[in-house]
């Protein structure tokens, strides 16, 4: 069986922490061999050519370091202020600083230049997201012949948002040097394949651009999810009873509304609260009786918007706490740090409405551990932006418009007052398609669709698949 090499902008860190993500790869690079590749969080004048290898909890894991500048340009810069708000369709959240992409090709070229040495011919390499969309044509530019696979985790953008960001032309030629491109949902490939065919011959200069050839890259839909049966076990371990008990402590019997995300713009946060005022506002019998609980830790905090947002649901907070809040009730409660898995697992399922409403999203891994983490006698109520790539998947949520906060709202009021049997219907077929989406059929899927001949026991998903016609 051929290695796999994963590449993504951070490899995993020591300890317990690791994502499903992670540990699903983890899983696959145990079984295939190979390592992980990725920089190692250090900024040094001058960076060595070569990647260090380290072995981290049992993982073979390849760093190289960045200087600072090439490191701006290209996380902050390119990456996160050009292509992470394009691709969410927040334009208007975008800077676009054209010179930022020398910097965010540079350490792709850097990438490049200390991964090839260590690739054997019939290596199989799975690059992940938006910061690496050049890997596989500078790879390629210095001779590498291996499949080459890249993975995007967030949703790919419309035409016209496309067309704003800078070198998109080229960025789209670097996506036909994979084998094959994988996305969350149809969505995302329907809107690959409308870019594709209709590409427009746009450019600054007015000199018509050459169409890019997708005929030799396969495009499809490969949903990623979470393991469901994990986070129902840990929903019940020690660690998160020990914080359910803490959190029953203090409801006194309320119902918990909760919302986990890292703290940005594309979660929707500001109008959530919103909502959840409307609700507070427009039904008198839900005061003291239901919690909302948002825990938001900052994410990206040097990028102005990301500062913008967390003020914005600052202000937001405190306006519903003083309208709403008595001596003895609190509306809400707004925690600005990480929990770990087990922590968060608890609070999953004590929570009577998980509350998962971004404006745009690539999956949303937290309503997979939601549903996982429920108790199936007594389940709580998944309310589920419709511009989550989840909602392809889960169905059965109560699926809202996240820009619209009365019906957010009135969602609201319909999973607190659902009763058990319908919650406890919805919940089954929630978990059916958690499970049937969980990540290690995610991670197998998309390694036995770019390197079928090597795969281990040749089991093909096909049937799971979406795929685009991108000839
Ligand atoms: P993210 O934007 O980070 O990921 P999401 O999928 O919701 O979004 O969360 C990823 C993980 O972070 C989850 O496992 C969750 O438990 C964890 N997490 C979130 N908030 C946390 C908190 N407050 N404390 C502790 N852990 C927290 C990107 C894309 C998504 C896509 C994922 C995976 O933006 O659309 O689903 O990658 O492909």
């Amino acid at each position: 069986m051929s290695r796999l090499i994963v590449v993504s902008n951070r490899t995993p860190g020591k300890g317990p922490a690791a994502g499903g993500l992670a540990v699903a790869l983890r899983k696959t690079l145990a079984e295939r061999e190979g390592f992980w590749f990725g920089w190692s969080g250090d900024l040094v004048e001058t960076p060595s050519s070569e990647a260090r290898f380290q072995d981290i909890d049992g993982l073979s894991v390849a760093q190289i370091d960045l200087t600072r500048d090439d490191h701006h340009a290209y996380y902050a810069g390119f990456s996160n202020s050009i292509l992470w708000p394009s691709f969410h369709l927040r334009l208007d959240l975008a800077t676009i600083e054209a010179h930022w992409y020398e910097g965010y090709r540079s350490v792709n070229v850097q990438f490049a230049r200390a991964l090839l040495p260590l690739l054997r011919p019939d290596d199989v390499i799975w690059v992940h997201d938006y910061h690496l969309i050049p890997l596989a044509t500078e790879l390629r530019n210095l001779g590498a012949r291996n499949r080459i696979g890249f993975y995007l985790h967030i949703p790919f953008p419309t035409p016209d948002a496309l067309y704003a960001i800078p070198h998109h032309q080229e960025l789209m030629r670097d996506l036909s040097r994979y084998d094959l491109v994988g996305m969350q949902a149809n969505r995302d490939v329907s809107a690959f394949t409308e870019f594709s065919e209709h590409q427009s011959p746009s450019s600054l200069s007015g000199s018509p651009l050459k169409s890019v050839d997708f005929s030799r890259t396969e495009v499809a839909a490969f949903p990623i999810g979470s393991d469901p049966d994990a986070f129902a076990r840990l929903s019940v371990s020690a660690a998160a009873t020990k914080m359910v008990k803490r959190m029953e402590r203090s409801l006194h019997g309320q119902n918990l509304i909760l919302g986990v995300d890292r703290l940005d713009y594309s979660k929707g946060l500001p109008q959530r609260v919103e909502a959840y005022e409307k609700l507070l506002a427009n039904d008198g019998r839900f005061r003291r009786q239901v919690h909302l609980l948002q825990v938001a830790p900052p994410s990206r905090d040097t990028i102005k918007e990301y500062q913008e947002t967390s003020d914005t649901l600052d202000a937001i907070c405190g306006r519903v706490m003083g309208r709403f809040a008595e001596p003895d009730w609190q509306p809400l409660t707004y925690v600005k740090r990480a929990y770990g898995q087990p922590s968060l697992a608890g609070l999953y399922r004590l929570a009577r409405v998980g509350l998962v409403t971004p404006l745009r999203d690539g999956m949303n891994l937290v309503a997979h551990e939601y549903v996982g983490s429920q108790n199936p006698a007594d389940p709580g109520v998944l309310v589920l932006s419709r511009f989550a790539g989840a909602a392809e998947i889960f169905e059965d949520a109560v699926l809202v418009n996240p820009f619209d906060t009365d019906e957010t709202g009135e969602a609201l009021r319909m999973a607190l007052d659902m009763p058990l049997d319908e919650r406890i219907a919805r919940w089954q077929s929630l978990m059916a398609a958690a499970r049937r989406h969980n990540v290690d059929d995610w991670s197998r899927s998309f390694i036995d669709r770019l390197a079928p001949s090597t795969s281990g026991d040749g089991t093909s998903t096909r049937d799971i698949l979406y795929l685009a016609s991108v000839a």
